[in-house]
């Protein structure tokens, strides 16, 4: 299997975020990233390629022009304000606020485009961000050509991001993005199954009105972990997308015998939807040591998800999402990817 990763993807480097009522050291950092990218190299998986550039024109068909002239203007504005290192939002247009006009002062922007105040954003984060997506961009590419499967190495991460916020570390929906350009380059059908141990919300918010794309999603429950607000059993879908979306909240704790049912009650729906091609948002940190998540997998149970998965018999592209256990983030991915080609 091919990994796609690029370099710039480095450049996205966070010191602190803000967490439990204090600036914390950032978990989402590039040692993630070159952990990975050692365990592809050490374990033979295959070749390291470096992304294609696709340009603005894949992202927009699933953000909004408005968010990416932020994300591409946010570093000059800050600086001119006088500011520097990370920002950090601090007010949202809540419940009867409003969003228009847009904000011209950069906090009101930074509060407009967000969610979280979580989620560190810096001079090199929009560049890092669109290397992440034209790696998960060109992993699709490979995969449409005619490839088993493709790894992205994305980082930073995407699931989190909405069509017009970031969040949870996120700031490009490098699933969404890839799955639509499936969808604009053949695939009538795509299946999006998430298994990091967060609730995928970008990606749900953004196909929740679509019948093409089927959105799944495995994950500890929202009414006691981030993100909170959505993720719950009862959203299936709405209008064209009534049915389209399956949440399958567990409890905190859950292990590889809770975990693996909802598994395999994902794979049957995707058998019964008909996807064309199947794109996995391959968070690690439903792995027992995480160090911010509650889920109790072990590094053994990757290989058997990676089976699993393989099952399908679909054209696979992996994703890769959040895991914050740096010192085993290559072992439990490249398990996943080595049990898919294994089985
Ligand atoms: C991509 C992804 O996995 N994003 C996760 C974002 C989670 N952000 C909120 C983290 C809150 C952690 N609180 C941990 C408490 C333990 N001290
Ligand atoms: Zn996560």
């Amino acid at each position: 299997m091919k990994t796609v990763f690029s370099p710039v993807q480095l450049a996205h480097d966070p010191k602190q975020e803000i967490s439990d009522g204090m600036l914390k050291p950032a978990v989402e950092i590039p040692s993630r990233a070159t952990m990975v990218r050692d365990r592809v190299i050490a374990e033979g998986l295959g070749s390291i390629l470096e992304p294609e550039e696709f340009g603005r024109a894949a992202l927009e068909r699933v953000h909004d022009a408005g968010y990416l002239d932020f994300l591409e203007s946010f570093w000059g504005r800050w600086t001119d304000a006088g500011r520097s290192g990370e920002a950090f939002p601090f007010v949202w247009p809540v419940r009867g606020l409003s969003t228009e006009p847009v904000p011209e002062h950069i906090d009101g922007l930074l509060g407009r485009y967000s969610f979280d105040a979580g989620t560190p954003l810096g001079e090199n984060t929009f560049a890092a961000a669109r290397a992440s997506a034209n790696s998960a961009l060109t992993a699709a590419r490979l995969v449409a050509g005619g490839e088993r499967s493709a790894f992205a190495l994305s980082r930073p991460p995407g699931h989190h991001a909405a069509a017009d916020y970031y969040g949870g570390y996120c700031f490009l929906n490098n699933a969404a993005i890839a799955a639509q350009w499936m969808r604009d380059n053949g695939a009538a059908r795509v299946a999006v199954l998430d298994v990091d141990y967060h609730h995928g919300n970008g990606t749900q918010s953004i196909f929740y009105d679509r019948s093409d794309v089927l959105f799944l999603s495995i994950h500890a429950d929202p009414r006691e972990e981030y993100p909170y607000f959505l993720g719950h059993a009862q959203e299936t879908g709405e209008g064209d997308g009534e049915g389209f979306n399956v949440n399958l909240p567990l409890a905190p704790g859950a292990d590889w015998a809770i975990w693996s049912a909802a598994l395999e009650e994902s794979l049957g729906r995707i058998s019964a939807f008909g996807a064309d091609t199947l794109i996995v948002s391959l968070g690690l940190d439903t792995y027992e040591k995480d160090p911010i998540s509650r889920f109790r997998l072990v590094s053994e149970d990757f290989l058997r998800m990676g089976e699993r998965l393989a099952g399908l018999r679909l054209p696979t592209t992996f994703i890769m999402e959040g895991g914050y256990a740096v010192e085993a983030i290559g072992v439990n991915c490249v398990n996943t990817l080595a049990g898919f080609e294994g089985a």
